[in-house]
């Protein structure tokens, strides 16, 4: 992408904003345990959920996708099979560590890989406490990187208190609490995303949630529901951002879920002096959706860090962007989770925006990032993470002179449609 500060463009009109990347994986994962067939609408048609049905299928699910819905035909659990071939997960975390959660209660054998960048993330966290409910779990270094195998099936249940923030971790084990004989209490230090707890209770689930704390009990069935699927905050966080420090603009961002577990992306912006408004607030199968408008303001800076680092992890690489462009030093901290994402993204943010020419500085646990840049255009990387590829891609509007991002492809993980929705806001 190139553009330059010269040309002095602003962005106007409406974005349809894509599904949900966490509720469309755990739609397909539930309605596939579920007896009965379960409608999903606005479903994420991007890689990593893509990769949720392949594998699902491959467990004998039967899956359509069609242009306006995708159909789940749920029959239970009891009909899932021995899947023949390994389970690929591609490029998602969230396939990954939840699946390992489901396949830990079902009683045959399977083996789950993914690619270069899921081989290093920390698979651990996870096979750990499934280990200790019973399942047989082995893989790289003591079961911490694929490929793993996992025989399942005979789960006890427990009570785990998570190390790190993780609706990942969280869900995996909850998950697996479905399948296990007595009831599975999961804490964290801080609350993570809730879809999987709220999704359950829409699937005929009892679960408990008090605080940090989640307790399920085991041996339930889940019954087919239909979904719809909201926009995906952490999708609309791109130009909640451009909107926002790119002058002149005005954005609507339609239908995006505003679930107080994700919204960190709002009150940070806000804190910063954004000109945000939220309008036709409502709820839609358990989840709060509204209409975003976002309206160019100048921003100042802010620390970012505490219980506030979960309900905006994914939006740290274009907050980064955002603090580049306001008044005065932002502090991120209490982030070291964004090491373990799809890149470590505290070292690819912070090397892609000084490349740019930012002034900003990696910390172990976030960075520093000095307010007023100039940008400048130069040749910069996504190392194949979504996020980076959409950070760059609004970056480079700002950047004076050209700028070329190398492989922007991945941006299709989450949102395949982006680059078309961007250059139709650029007036
Ligand atoms: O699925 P994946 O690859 O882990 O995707 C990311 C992302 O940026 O899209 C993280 F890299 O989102 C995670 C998120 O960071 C999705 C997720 C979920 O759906 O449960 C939870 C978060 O991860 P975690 O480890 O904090 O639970």
């Amino acid at each position: 992408m190139r553009n330059s500060q010269l040309e002095e463009i602003r962005l106007v009109g409406d974005v349809i904003i894509p599904g949900d990347k966490s509720i469309s994986h755990r739609a397909i994962m539930f309605g596939s345990l579920a007896n009965g067939t379960t409608r999903i609408t606005n479903f994420l048609l991007g890689e990593d959920c893509l990769s949720t049905i392949a594998c699902f299928r491959k467990l004998g699910v039967h899956i359509d996708v069609l242009e306006e819905e995708v159909i789940v035909h749920g029959k239970g659990i009891e009909e899932l099979k021995e899947p023949n071939a390994v389970l690929d997960v591609g490029n998602s975390g969230t396939t990954a560590r939840l699946m390992m959660g489901i396949l830990s209660g079902l009683p045959f054998h399977s083996v789950l890989i993914g690619d270069a960048s899921i081989g290093k993330r920390p698979m651990k966290r996870v096979t750990k406490p499934l280990k200790q409910m019973g399942a047989s779990i082995d893989g790289r270094e003591d079961a911490t990187y694929t490929p793993i195998s996992i025989r399942g099936g005979s789960l006890k249940s427990i009570s785990y208190h998570s190390p790190v923030s993780s609706a990942q971790v969280k869900s995996s084990i909850l998950l697996a609490g479905l399948f296990a004989d007595g009831t599975t209490i999961v804490s964290e230090p801080e609350k993570s995303r809730d879809h999987t707890e709220r999704m359950l209770k829409a699937f005929g689930c009892e679960l408990d949630v008090n605080g940090n704390t989640v307790s399920i009990n085991g041996n339930q069935r889940l019954t087919a529901t239909d979904v719809i699927v909201p926009g995906d905050i952490s999708s609309a966080a791109f130009f909640l951002v451009a909107g926002s420090i790119i002058p002149n603009s005005e954005i609507l961002l339609k239908n995006v879920g505003v679930n107080p577990t994700r919204i960190g992306i709002l009150t940070v912006l806000e804190r910063m002096g954004a000109n945000i408004t939220l309008e036709d607030e409502k709820m839609v199968n358990g989840e709060p959706i509204a209409n975003i408008r976002v309206k160019s303001s100048k921003l100042k800076a802010t620390v970012i860090g505490g219980a506030e680092i979960p309900t905006c992890i994914d939006e740290l690489p274009i907050l980064a962007l955002a603090a580049s462009m306001a008044d005065g030093e932002t502090i991120i901290k209490d982030a070291e989770e964004l090491r373990v994402k799809e890149t470590d993204r505290i070292q690819t943010v912070v090397t892609e925006l000084s490349n740019l020419g930012v002034s900003i500085e990696a910390t172990k646990d976030g960075m520093i990032i000095q307010g007023n840049s100039s940008l400048k255009g130069a040749n910069v990387k996504s190392h194949g993470d979504h996020r980076m590829g959409m950070m760059l891609s609004i970056a480079s509007l700002l950047a004076d002179g050209e700028t070329e991002i190398e492989d922007t492809n991945c941006i299709a993980v989450s949102f395949p449609n982006f680059k078309e929705q961007l250059n139709d806001l650029i007036k």
